[in-house]
């Protein structure tokens, strides 16, 4: 049975606390491993080390140089992938199909996006007249925060764990990590990468555990850290905020989502189809940027509705690595009683089950796992709990619509305001309609097309600040403007 130790100023270590937690599988609800416990002197020591990293060899790197070790970070995931691939599936569960497309190469790609950004960046100039004529010359120069706290989630372990270190070194800080207490393997994995490809000790640190109490709280509320960027639920973001409110460290915070997709009668149905299917089970549900409520054009309501049912019940569960296997389990059974919560809520609302709505009929090696059913509801009112709340499964609700007008207002009609999908093949009306729908990204005729140089967030309850190309240079640096009398 595999321990899995914290990695503190280049050294992997079980820590002094002796608490340990252990990591279940939900695939079939085995144990995984025996994770080692960060508390307040693992804590400590991870934010002295990279805090100490800063005034070292690291500190005194050229921009240059980092761009070459944030490329050889890239390369040594790289190189290893089928590990960290192994260790991403045994996590979460996730198909291998999905993990070997998406997790493990945008976990590797994080660190060349911003190896780039960081070399091609540019700061503002002004020139300043002056009463005596001569003038005064303004430029901006970035310098490093500092210790950033980087905590992070379960659904996208090393794909959402990179997205911050990645342009955080970049910048030249130095990261404390707390991944999410389900999902421990691949961070960990990567501290090994980190001292292959020669990163100086304590510029990456890892520290795990859970939130209050524990290593999260602890790494938040420390002194020392000098800003925190987090993806997590939006309740989790809120305390977050509150930590940081000591001390004024700046915080980026991408939290929830209740997204839309909105397709008009004029959509290409097959592309339609197939984009809400993904959009909606991809992950089993658990992409923040997955689509929970469908707005259909009356016309194609009916088709629209029995297409989307014929496509989830040709999703196939399974394990891991069995052959067409497209839909895993959710994270745990924790998570599987809160989905499933939300499937019985859907009746109790007045839904029509469409399709799923349970636990599925599955082989005995899996029943011991987090599985449940792909689902679709029809027939909730707009202010039903089902259609209001983030539930992070693989479930949405269809609701027929009338006008451009009223599904902008439907749309808009939530707390939360992170991701839509317009699904339409007349431009000018996706034009109109995607600069209304107040969320972060608009994706027309697509689901999870990602450029990384565009600011990426969410509005209202899904988060504070933009990261992505250089919004994430604005986040991890800090920017002084140099002023100089000619
Ligand atoms: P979570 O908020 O429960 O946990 C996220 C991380 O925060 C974990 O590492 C956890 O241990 C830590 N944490 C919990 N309480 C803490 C505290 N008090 N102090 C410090 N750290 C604490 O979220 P989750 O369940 O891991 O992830 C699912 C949620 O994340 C969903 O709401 C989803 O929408 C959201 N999410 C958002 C984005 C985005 O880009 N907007 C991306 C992925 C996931
Ligand atoms: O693609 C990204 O950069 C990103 N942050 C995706 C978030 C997905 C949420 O689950």
């Amino acid at each position: 049975m595999k321990d899995i130790l914290n990695f503190i100023n280049g050294e992997y270590t079980k820590g002094t606390s002796g608490r340990t937690f252990d990591n279940i599988s939900p695939i079939d609800g085995r144990k995984i491993a025996t994770v080692h416990e960060a508390l307040k002197p693992e804590v400590d020591a991870a934010v002295k080390a990279a805090k100490a990293a800063l005034d070292g060899p690291w500190g005194k790197m050229s921009v240059n140089e980092r761009v070459e070790m944030l490329n050889a970070i890239a390369d040594g995931i790289n190189a290893r992938f089928d590990e960290f691939l192994e260790a991403e599936i045994l996590d979460t569960g996730k198909p291998k199909s999905l993990a070997s497309h998406i997790d493990i190469p945008r976990g590797a790609a994080n660190f060349k996006v911003f190896a780039d950004t960081i070399k091609n960046a540019a700061t503002e100039t002004f020139m300043l007249d002056t009463p005596d004529g001569a003038g005064a010359l303004n430029y901006g120069v970035r310098r490093p925060k500092g210790v950033i706290a980087v905590i992070s989630p379960w659904n996208l372990p090393l794909l959402l764990m990179t997205w911050k270190v990645g342009p955080a070194l970049a910048c030249g800080n130095t990261v404390v990590v707390k991944p999410s207490e389900e999902t421990p393997l691949t961070t960990t994995l990567l501290g090994e990468v980190m001292n292959e490809v020669g990163v100086p000790k304590g510029v990456f640190n890892v520290i795990h555990g859970f939130g209050p109490d524990s290593a999260g709280a602890y790494l938040t509320q420390h002194p020392e850290v000098d800003a925190i960027t987090f993806t997590g639920e939006t309740r989790t973001g809120e305390h977050i905020m509150q930590a940081a409110s000591v001390g004024l460290r700046d915080i980026s915070l991408e939290c929830g989502g209740k997204n839309a997709a909105i397709v008009f009668a004029d959509a290409d149905m097959d592309k339609a189809i197939e984009g809400v299917m993904r959009s909606a089970f991809a992950n089993c549900g658990q992409v923040c940027l997955g689509t929970e409520r469908v707005y259909v054009e009356r016309p194609i309501f009916e088709e629209f509705v029995q297409r989307l049912k014929e496509g989830a019940e040709s999703l196939k569960l399974g394990a891991p690595h069995e052959a067409g296997t497209n839909l895993g389990p959710l994270i745990s059974q924790e998570h599987k009683e809160k989905v499933l919560s939300y499937y019985k809520l859907a009746v109790e609302e007045g839904a029509t089950v469409v399709t799923g709505g349970g636990v599925p009929d599955l082989s005995s090696e899996l029943s011991g796992g987090a599985w449940v059913q792909p689902t679709i509801w029809t027939g909730l009112t707009e202010d039903a709990r089902v259609v209001k709340e983030e539930i992070f499964g693989p479930c949405c609700h269809i609701q027929p619509f009338d006008s451009e007008e009223e599904v902008i207002k439907l749309t808009n009609d939530n707390v939360y305001g992170l991701a839509t999908s317009i699904w339409t093949e007349n431009l000018t009306r996706a034009h109109r309609v995607a600069p209304k729908i107040e969320v972060g990204i608009a994706w027309v005729n697509s689901w999870f097309l990602r450029d990384l140089r565009t600011p990426f967030g969410g509005a209202k309850q899904s988060g504070i600040g933009r990261e992505g190309g250089e919004y994430s240079l604005e986040f991890y640096s800090e920017l002084s403007n140099v002023c100089i009398k000619l």
